[in-house]
């Protein structure tokens, strides 16, 4: 019984709980039951991992880079205030949740854990469920459950004194949301990547199916009576052309930028963070540091390419075997490497500028919540909202709609933040999901208790029904084989 124990709680802490080890283990057993010969499944499996990590050096490196310009904007201008990054909102729900409710943080592992066993089981009866996508991106499962246990404390005090019915509420909620959101991301994605067969199973997921719904609608080819002109269309004179080469442009506009962000602040800060010497070249740091944001993204679509496909491959043998018309969902990176790459440049500019704006006017009406800009949403969003919206309504989606997700995230994030006390701690994971339909479901819950959760599930669940309804004949097919699925819509429209 101890060792069983021991493994288990060895399997939990190093492969369950770490990203690059849960991608692994999927693909060692997608390519077991597959039955590749031992030394394609080692390689695989190796390839996997190293993929994974290769893409956490790429977005722990960009996140580090923006931190020190983070901290002088709170610093010079002396804003106390709550920033909206996953990584400060997980401190926030482990500083706080003892303190607000009398509750550990340990619990929320067990709670992560059996709500992905209520995604795999929503996917596995998919024949009832319409669920095809299973959640596999391990460190967004930990910030989004430990954001989700505080959310639900908050709502039904009386779960407080009750572990079952906390149990039960959060992984019923949290598996739903998992299977549901992935799920919803299924079309877009399959579309941008032509059948790549991923889903995105990230923080923006509600996000990325309406972005592309309004994009279409809004800004769309109407049915192909408008020409859509998209980012990868633009035909830009002379020397903006460098703007077409990702490396290039992300280097470019870094530095313009950020260049007058640090300015703005001022090297005395820079100095005193210990960010760079008073004897180190302002000009040279400024340029050097903003240079950096390109190596990182270079570095994690490197990553990316790495391990997704040994992910998506193996997953068929898992799919085949246990979970029959499925696909996994992954980190919103993995599209990064698909349709017009300036996109995503486009659309992280117009969502911070849209963050910009949403943050002076809290300033300026006097919110008692004063939010900070994160690197992660405000990057990862709005990056991929963009992206999606691109391949749907071209350039002027491409900055309208993540410049409005810029503002939906910062003023929800005030909201729901300031309202359920996490402000009070310094975080809130502030992703555009987050921002949304759980500050819905937690007004859902906290006003109409038992009945609000029940609404919450039943909501949920009806999602995948709506979509599955709207297209029996194409709903499976864009998973199972795109190309039929193409000629099946082609058919359809003739
Ligand atoms: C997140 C988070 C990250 C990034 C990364 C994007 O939500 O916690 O580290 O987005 O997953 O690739």
């Amino acid at each position: 019984m101890q060792i069983l124990s021991a493994i288990w709680n060895f399997f939990a802490t190093y492969i369950l709980q770490k990203a690059p080890y849960m991608v692994g283990f999927l693909t060692l057993v997608g390519y077991c039951l597959m039955g590749k010969k031992w030394y394609d499944t080692l390689a695989g499996t190796l390839k996997a991992i190293i993929g994974m990590l290769i893409l956490n050096v790429g977005s722990g490196g960009l996140t580090s880079n923006f931190r020190p310009i983070l901290a002088g904007l709170k610093d010079r201008f002396n804003l106390t205030a709550c920033v909206i990054d996953p990584y400060y909102g997980q401190n926030a729900v482990t500083a706080g949740v003892e303190e607000t409710f009398g509750k550990g943080f340990a619990q929320v592992m067990t709670l992560l854990l059996i709500a992905f066993i209520v995604n795999i089981l929503l996917v596995r009866f998919n024949k009832i469920t319409k669920c095809r996508t299973l959640f596999t991106t391990g460190h967004v499962q930990v910030q989004q459950a430990a954001t989700a246990y505080w959310l639900i404390l908050f709502a039904l005090p009386s779960l407080r004194d009750n572990n079952v019915a906390l149990l039960i509420v959060m992984s019923v909620i949290l598996g739903a949301y998992w299977a549901v959101g992935s799920n919803l991301t299924v079309k877009p994605m399959q579309e941008l990547t032509e059948g790549a067969g991923f889903a995105i199973a990230h923080q923006q997921m509600f996000g990325i199916r309406l972005g592309s719904w309004l994009a279409e609608k809004l800004f769309g080819d109407k049915g192909g009576k408008k020409k859509v002109k998209k980012v990868g269309d633009l035909e830009m004179p002379g020397f903006f052309s460098i703007f077409n080469e990702n490396m290039v442009c992300t280097a470019i506009l870094m530095t313009v930028f950020f260049g007058i962000i640090m300015l703005v602040i001022g090297k005395p800060f820079f100095v005193a963070s210990g960010a760079t010497k008073e004897t180190e070249n302002f000009a040279y740091y400024i340029f050097n540091t903003s240079l950096q944001f390109a190596v990182y993204l270079a570095i994690l679509q490197l990553g990316v390419r790495t391990f997704v496909s040994e992910l998506t491959a193996s997953f068929q043998g898992i799919a085949d075997k246990l979970l029959p018309a499925s696909v996994p969902g992954v980190d919103c990176a993995v599209c990064y490497g698909f349709g017009d790459s300036n996109a995503v440049t486009f659309g992280f500019l117009a969502g911070l500028a849209g963050q910009l704006v949403a943050i002076v006017t809290l300033i300026l009406v006097g919110s008692p919540t004063l939010i900070i800009c994160g690197f992660v949403p405000v990057f990862f969003d709005n990056a991929t909202i963009g992206l999606v919206a691109n391949e749907k309504g071209g350039i002027k989606a491409c900055l309208a709609i993540p410049f409005c997700s810029g503002l939906i995230q910062v003023f929800g994030s005030a909201l729901i933040a300031g309202w359920v006390g996490l402000a009070n701690y310094g975080g809130y994971l502030g992703m555009f999901d987050w921002d949304t339909v759980w500050p819905l479901f937690t007004v859902a819950m906290r006003y109409l208790g038992y009945f609000g959760v029940a609404l919450v599930v039943v909501v949920l669940l009806a999602i995948p029904q709506i979509e599955y309804r709207m297209d029996p004949e194409g709903y499976f097919l864009i998973t199972e084989d795109y190309d039929a699925y193409v000629e099946y819509k082609e058919k359809k429209k003739a």
